[in-house]
């Protein structure tokens, strides 16, 4: 192996910069190369500082989550132990400069804090985000960040994963300059000037923010109530709490001791595992097979979005957070002003939340235009289509776009349920078709089903990946099957759930049931949230439940019919007060018992063991005929469709990963007992029989495909 850091001189300041592609994480051998480094430097005598940085694109981006993931797996020892390389930076007798660009995460943001100063681009980004993956710092960050920023920033760094800018860095104490102009220049002059003039202090010796036992008791409960509301149900935020709670209570070695005894507890957890899973199942989803990375992107820089709905609202939202141009065109005036009514409204009430200044929000409804005519679409390089769910009117849409779009022009339908083929065919370029499935509401959902036609043409995915990414998405590329592969699943959960209430459970109870696995939400609530006629619609454009001798839901229909729609109507499996509270409601019982007694429903009490596994058995069945049929490319990326779209806990890994973790076996055993009980729509999906009979897991099989 190459040495992974670079030591260059200048003007007497040893530049130590790791590079280890692609994000100089801690791989094997880094951290000894850089300890190495450190201590050359302090024997070099024509040296008087030391400036630590890293190559490429960023600092160093955290642990090398591979041999985390071996950690998590059952080999302890891959979790590597910085404390030698911290302490030895720390004692180093040369003033260390920690000049950090891109992002100083994790265990980089840990060595970052061992250096006795730190100068940041004003783009870098700094943060302990441990718990995403289901663990705590592991590299005494939880003791010298406290220190650094006080008891209440570093709770909420470590309880959210949030990371701080450049800027609130700085305010929060955490850096010491925010650098203009050339980081490594602007570096090393501030390495030289300190060299001589300033004392340097350890971080680990800085025990004044630590606060005392009756400041920090208050802010000990709100970082537990903060993770109660943000990280429900996980295991890290509360052991990261536990280990800020040691910095304020212990000397700072047996801090660390505690630090390193709460991090394994968390290693060695199934939230970890989980977490690492979907951490590279959302990494994988891009690596597309047959898709060269050779492949360029189209440019993209100007994007129309025909229909001025929520959808279309929502997608123009996401695309002026993101800095492109977009023009939202509608066919009324009318519908047009009712659209960016809305969005506007949404900006007011962000900027309201706090969460954007009125400035930044201005900049970003400037982006939007909205137009009647199709002049701007046809300057468009990405067009999206986001009007009603109805293939005629879709089809025609495609057709005029097919006049107008300039050539090489991206068109791309936000369709849940339609077939793209045959929009693609009614253009004269069937190639520059691809869905773009975004999920409501499309500014803050993370997930997008790039659904590939069977003529989509290779560069015209890349550019779908690369739109996504622009916006912060997740795209996950799926075939152009019905009801693409969330919908698709999604319904036999849902009528799974139906059918338990039809036996006589209530839908607060299924509800509390899959909120009490971790869901975010109850399916019954989902339904309401998205609209009961919305489900219908889907219900007939799918064709579901043609077969008469197939069992299906019959309540849903009478919500249906009864105007009973959800949310917006007021009613619908549950009642809504003006808050959009839910609340049961007695005639949707009475309904439910009128209808299974006409239709001689046997009634009966459920647990919620039986509920969950139900739902989510049904979930995991159709993911198994999904993988099996290729819709996508891996069972890992219905993991990442179920975690970022339709609130699946990502802590349990998605649920391909669960379904492994449950063991394949069992599922199916409990499969085949439904199948006994309630008929063929239970039949086990071959591939999963598969797995069971030869004991290998979803997550197997990925490997060996890939
Ligand atoms: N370890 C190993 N591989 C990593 C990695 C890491 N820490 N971070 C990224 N990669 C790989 C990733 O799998 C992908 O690989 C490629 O880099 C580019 O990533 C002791 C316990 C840094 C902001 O949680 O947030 O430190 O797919 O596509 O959009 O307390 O990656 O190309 O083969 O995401 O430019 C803490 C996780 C670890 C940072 C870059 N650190 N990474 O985003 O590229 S725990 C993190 C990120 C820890 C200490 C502990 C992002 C990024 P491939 P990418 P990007």
């Amino acid at each position: 192996m190459t040495n992974p850091v670079i030591t260059t001189v200048r003007d007497s300041v040893a530049v130590l910069a790791v590079d280890y592609p692609p994000v100089n994480a801690l791989g094997p051998g880094v951290p000894s190369a850089i300890l190495e480094a450190i201590e050359a430097a302090e024997r070099n005598a024509d040296v008087s500082a030391i400036v630590f940085m890293g190559a490429g694109k960023t600092f160093v981006a955290g642990a090398d989550i591979n041999t985390l993931e071996r950690a998590a797996w059952g080999d302890p020892d891959a979790a590597c132990d910085l404390h030698p390389l911290l302490a030895r930076i720390e004692d180093c007798s040369k003033p260390v400069v920690m000049a950090i660009h891109g992002t100083a995460l994790g265990g980089g943001l840990e060595i970052a804090m061992a250096g006795h100063f730190r100068v940041a681009a004003a783009d870098a980004l700094l943060g302990q985000p441990e718990v995403n993956l289901g663990i705590i710092p592991g590299a005494e960050g939880t003791q010298r960040l406290p220190r650094l920023v006080g008891v209440a920033k570093a709770l909420d760094m470590c309880v959210t994963g949030k990371p701080l800018k450049a800027a609130e860095a700085h305010a929060a104490g955490l850096i010491d300059r925010v650098m203009d102009g050339d980081l490594v220049a602007g570096a090393v002059r501030f390495a030289r000037s300190v060299a001589v003039t300033v004392r340097v202090r350890k971080t680990r010796e800085r025990d004044e923010l630590l606060g005392t036992a009756e400041e920090n008791a208050p802010l000990f409960a709100a970082a537990r109530e903060l993770a109660a509301k943000v990280r429900r149900r996980q295991v890290a935020p509360g052991k990261a709490i536990d280990a800020i709670t040691a910095a304020t209570t212990l000397p700072f070695d047996e801090g660390c001791r505690r630090e390193r005894e709460l991090f394994f507890e968390c290693v060695k957890g199934e939230q970890a595992r989980a977490l690492i899973h979907i951490f590279f199942a959302e990494r994988a989803v891009t690596k597309i097979r047959g898709l060269s990375k050779d492949v360029q992107p189209r440019p993209i820089s100007r994007v129309a979005v025909v229909g001025a709905g929520t959808m279309g609202g929502g997608i123009a939202t996401a695309c002026a957070n993101a800095g492109l141009a977009v023009s939202v065109k509608d066919a009324t005036r009318a519908a047009l002003d009712a659209g960016f009514a809305t969005i506007r409204r949404n900006y007011d009430a962000t900027v309201k939340r706090g969460r954007l200044t009125g400035d930044a929000a201005a900049e970003r409804i400037a982006r939007i235009t909205p137009v009647l005519s199709y002049d701007d679409v046809a300057t468009a390089d990405l067009v999206i289509e986001a009007v009603f769910e109805n293939m005629e009117l879709k089809s025609h849409i495609f057709r005029e776009l097919d006049a107008v779009a300039k050539p090489g022009a991206v068109l791309a339908s936000n369709t849940s349920t339609l077939d793209i083929d045959a929009l693609a065919s009614v253009t004269s370029r069937p190639e520059d078709v691809v869905g773009l499935h975004f999920f409501s509401p499309a500014n803050v959902m993370r997930l997008l089903e790039v659904v590939r036609g069977a003529r989509t043409s290779p560069d015209l995915l890349a550019t779908a990946l690369a739109f996504a990414k622009r916006l912060g998405k997740v795209p996950v590329v799926v075939a152009n099957c019905r009801g693409f592969v969330g919908n698709r699943m999604m319904f036999p959960y849902m009528y799974e759930a139906q059918f338990l209430v039809e036996e006589g459970a209530t839908p607060e109870q299924v509800d509390r049931a899959l909120t009490g696995f971790g869901m975010a939400m109850g399916i019954f609530a989902v339904d309401d949230m998205a609209g009961i006629d919305v489900a219908w619609r889907v219900r007939q454009e799918l064709g579901h439940f043609q077969d008469p001798s197939e069992r299906r839901p019959l309540v849903a229909d009478k919500l249906y019919e009864l105007g009973r729609h959800g949310q917006k109507a007021g009613r619908g499996w549950y009642r809504y007060d003006e808050q959009r509270k839910p609340s049961p409601d007695p005639e949707v019982v009475e309904l439910i018992k009128t209808t299974a007694r006409e239709a001689g429903i046997p009634q009966r009490s459920h647990d919620d063991r039986e509920i969950v596994e139900r739902c989510l058995y049904a979930l995991i069945n159709e993911g198994a005929r999904i993988v099996a049929d290729g819709s996508v490319q891996r069972a890992s990326d219905i993991d990442v469709i179920y975690a970022n779209g339709y609130g699946f806990p990502a802590w349990r890994g998605g649920p391909m990963f669960y379904a492994d973790r449950v063991g394949l076996r069992e599922v199916h055993d409990r499969i085949l007992q439904f199948e006994r009980d309630f008929g063929p729509r239970w039949a086990p999906a071959p591939l999963l029989t598969e797995l069971a009979q030869t004991n290998r897991t979803f997550r197997d099989l990925d490997r060996e495909r890939s």
